[in-house]
């Protein structure tokens, strides 16, 4: 057999299981699993000619208007985050054919809300059409449930381009020759059901690798809603269950995956977004699962410990990361405790590093300032700036006041410390 990289052949072992080999050229097992060898040669995967590729993805949320992101009056963060999420459908684009798949599984929630603009709609389709030879399978998710997206779905089903397929029913698919995609569109937005259910009884020629493609949370025994049964793999007989709902990347087991969202959206997850690029060689065989990141945004938590006797400001630059700041959100908690003219050093820094990154937050809440006399005879040595300054030291560390009222006093001192120290400068 001939392939695009060189000879093939592929024939029963003992086991009556196939074996591929490469010919003719030399080559290095890669893995071996104990039913397929593969080998690697010039820099190229060998696969076997039935192997299954696709590209699985999820949650683009495409729409997505980031109204809780502050957008400073020269800025465009909110643009730029909704721009990311349509960019990310060339990205997934280009994944599919670095992986050599045809295929790009979206597992619900492509669009932010069930009636998203004519106009994004038909960027959206456009995009997707753009990528030539890939083709692209819609599911309703939560997001854009059946339900509440009726016309949405109703105009992918009627405009779509000839590479996209909206699956609005429970109803088996052909995945290529020797594939079934089994998909559970998410009918309305509701908890408690198990939408990956009909999988058990849906059927597919015996010969087929069986895909599952559904949206939703994987039970994790509390009432918390979330019905997806985690053998679901088992009892559906399935080769893949491809996940969407959770926006990070997260692996059930070798055969159940969430993709994560392909381009992050919010502080939690701590990387940036990827897609999954997936290999079956057979039905039956393990998934080669590869990990392509995909995301523009790195949203990033960061801790800031300080102690007094710290050049706070130092330790803000050193917290923080050296490169690609403009595509980076970033959330700084500092805890501990510092004095007043560190605290103005902190602020300082932030207002110096904060506009290199996408988004900066320094959140100071936990952030304890220890106040000695010699901070506040530098604010005055009497009279009514002086008066003000020990009132507020003695609001700040007063144990009988609720805590929000302390801090505020707090960050009064230090504002009132660093007016009076910058007036002095
Ligand atoms: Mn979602």
């Amino acid at each position: 057999m001939s392939g695009p990289f060189g000879l093939w052949s592929a024939k029963p072992c003992h086991g009556g299981r196939a074996t591929t080999r490469h010919q003719g050229r030399r080559a290095r097992p890669l893995v071996s699993d104990g039913e397929i060898v593969l080998e690697q040669s010039a820099g190229f995967l060998m696969v076997g000619p039935m192997t299954l590729r696709f590209i699985h993805s999820s949650d683009l949320h495409i729409g997505r208007r980031f109204a809780n992101i502050p957008q400073p009056a020269d800025g465009n963060i909110r643009g730029r985050l909704m721009e990311a999420r349509h960019t990310v459908i060339a990205r997934l684009a280009e994944a599919a054919r670095a992986q050599g798949a045809q295929h790009v599984l979206l597992a619900g929630d492509t669009f932010d809300t069930a009636t998203p603009s004519a106009t994004l709609v038909r960027q959206t389709l456009a995009a997707m059409q753009d990528a030539a030879g890939i083709t692209w399978w819609l599911l309703p998710g939560n997001h854009d449930n059946l339900r509440d997206a009726e016309p949405l779905w109703e105009t992918l089903s009627r405009d779509a381009p000839a590479n996209l397929r909206a699956l609005t029913e429970a109803a088996p698919v052909p995945l290529g020759d020797g594939a079934s995609l089994l998909p559970c569109p998410v009918a309305y937005r509701s908890g408690g059901t198990d939408p990956t259910e009909p999988l058990a009884d849906m059927p597919s020629p015996p010969d087929h690798m069986r895909i599952g493609l559904a949206h939703g949370g994987i039970t994790d025994f509390t009432d918390s809603g979330e019905a997806i049964a985690p053998d679901r793999d088992r009892s559906a007989r399935l080769d893949y269950l491809a996940l969407g709902d959770w926006h990070g990347r997260m692996a059930v087991s070798e055969r159940v995956q969430y993709s994560g969202s392909p381009e992050q959206d919010r502080f939690k997850h701590g990387r940036r977004g990827c897609c999954l690029g997936v290999e079956i060689d057979a039905p039956g065989a393990a998934p080669r699962i590869t990990e392509i990141e995909t995301g523009t945004f790195l949203w990033q938590d960061i801790d800031l410990p300080l102690h007094a006797h710290q050049d706070a400001g130092a330790a803000l630059d050193a917290a923080l990361p050296a490169e690609g700041r403009r595509d980076r959100l970033v959330r700084v908690a500092a805890t501990g405790w510092i004095s007043l003219p560190e605290q103005v050093a902190l602020t300082r820094a932030a207002d110096r590093f904060g506009p290199e990154f996408a988004h900066f937050d320094l959140v100071t809440e936990a952030l304890g300032t220890q106040v000695d006399t010699a901070d506040l005879e530098q604010i005055d040595r009497a009279g009514a700036l002086r008066l003000a300054a020990d009132s507020l030291h003695a609001e700040a560390e007063d144990d009988a006041l609720p805590q929000a009222e302390r801090t505020v006093a707090r960050d009064a001192l230090a504002r009132l410390y660093a007016y009076v120290r910058e007036a002095a400068e």
